[in-house]
């Protein structure tokens, strides 16, 4: 049966990780998987991360099973940082295996909710929102949302596409950090995108996964927020892989708002119903750290403090590179990466120039020429720009 299995395409960004590894050049540059990088290269586990863990070992006397929805302070917790006020009347949540299981398992609620859903997805999207799609075999389109040429968002086409989704339909927005392109909205087109959904019925999926890695982890999540205030019923899918940088602990939250407190128990009750098919009960460690970091006014100051110069120093290394470009290409045509924000810029480069920048240079960047931030330091970004302008781009 098993040899009836058909190969699979691999995960084009997770493969550049072993491309890069191979590659034996000294002073190969890294700028492909999502993952934050201090100015030595190094993940760090945050400092009350740490602290949270030493403590969950010092006080836990048990690792028995917990609930299927997940620990309520984690999920409180957490659904206090994504929206502040949290409509406890109408607010249902779930922790997931990663944002990843939130994602699939929004995607699954809606598809229980509204057998005939089309899904609205931005193009370009992270591309795992795509393959969950096509392998569920739920229907999507594509929503115009990347201006090639000002490496903004093509807010007019974004608008004119999603307004084709209908009621019952899901329009998948990043709430932040967009994630390949680094462009997003701004408050007043998020006011725009609601007024769309408030006319056509469609439900947005939020995904933040990001939040904290923009401008700050209220101002991240703005847009995410007014969608809650205004909207009858809202899905979001949370990740703390990133702000917390737990990734492999897989923490994430679904969030739903609902129309009343009888559509959240029932909301509740399904997403609950939908942990238990796909895993039973959810990781709890992360979750466990996130709740004692978000609870306790030390830790959360401290992990706040250290978010924030994460945060600076990716804005620190898109104003360098920025500026390090203009003066080498003597034009502001770069000025766009240090107006995005999070972890991610597309370039516009070409598939070819991409390659050309890997074989001539060591730059590893996705082959849609978008680069991770994070992989950068004050010494590099030097010898990233040189290598740009010398590419032809
Ligand atoms: N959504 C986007 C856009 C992402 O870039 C990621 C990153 O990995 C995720 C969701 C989910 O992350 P995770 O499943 O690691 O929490
Ligand atoms: O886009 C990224 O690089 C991150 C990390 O299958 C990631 O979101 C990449 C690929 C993948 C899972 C996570």
């Amino acid at each position: 049966m098993l040899s009836n299995l058909k190969p699979q395409a691999p995960d084009k960004i997770l493969m550049l990780i072993e491309e890069f590894k191979g590659d034996t050049r000294q002073g190969k540059i890294d700028l492909g998987v999502g993952v934050y990088k201090d100015p030595n290269g190094v993940t760090p586990v945050m400092r009350a991360v740490k602290e949270a863990e030493k403590r969950i070992w010092e006080s836990q006397t048990s690792k028995a099973y917990t609930v299927l929805a997940g620990e309520a302070d984690y999920r409180n917790a957490l659904a206090a940082m994504v929206l502040g006020d949290v409509p406890a009347d109408r607010t249902a949540s779930v922790a997931t295996v990663g944002g990843t299981g939130a994602i699939r398992q929004a995607l699954e609620l809606a598809r229980m909710a509204n057998p005939d859903v089309t899904v609205y997805v931005s193009d370009p999207t992270w591309p795992n929102h795509l393959s969950i799609m096509k392998f569920m075999g739920l229907p999507f389109v594509e929503y115009r949302y990347f201006d090639n040429e000002t490496r903004g968002v093509d807010f007019e086409a974004m608008k004119a596409d999603i307004a084709k989704a209908g009621k019952g339909d899901v329009v998948l927005l990043h709430g932040c950090c967009h994630n390949p392109t680094g462009a997003n909205l701004t408050l007043d087109q998020w006011q725009e995108v609601v007024a769309i959904l408030e006319k056509s019925g469609a439900i947005p999926l939020i995904d933040l996964a990001y939040q904290g890695f923009g401008d700050g982890l209220d101002a991240d999540a703005q847009g995410t927020r007014l969608v809650a205030s205004r909207l009858p019923e809202v899905l979001i899918a949370a990740s703390c892989s990133k702000n917390f940088g737990i990734y492999r602990e897989r923490t994430g939250l679904l969030i739903a708002l609902t129309e009343n407190a009888e559509a959240r128990d029932l909301t509740q009750g399904a997403m609950a119903f939908l942990n238990r098919q796909n895993f039973s009960f959810p990781p709890d460690h992360g979750a466990r750290v996130v709740s004692t970091i978000l609870t306790d006014d030390g830790l959360r100051g401290d992990w706040m403090a250290e978010l924030e110069e994460i945060r600076n120093t990716l804005l620190g290394l898109r104003d360098q590179l920025a500026s390090e470009l203009r003066s080498l290409s003597d034009s502001d045509r770069f000025d766009f990466i240090a107006r995005h924000r999070g972890m991610f810029s597309r370039l516009g480069a070409t598939p070819e120039q991409v390659q050309t920048l890997k074989q001539e240079s060591g730059i590893y960047m996705v082959g849609d020429s978008r680069l991770n931030i994070a992989g950068l330091n004050r010494d590099t970004v030097p010898v990233l720009a040189r290598a740009i302008v010398e590419a032809g781009i």
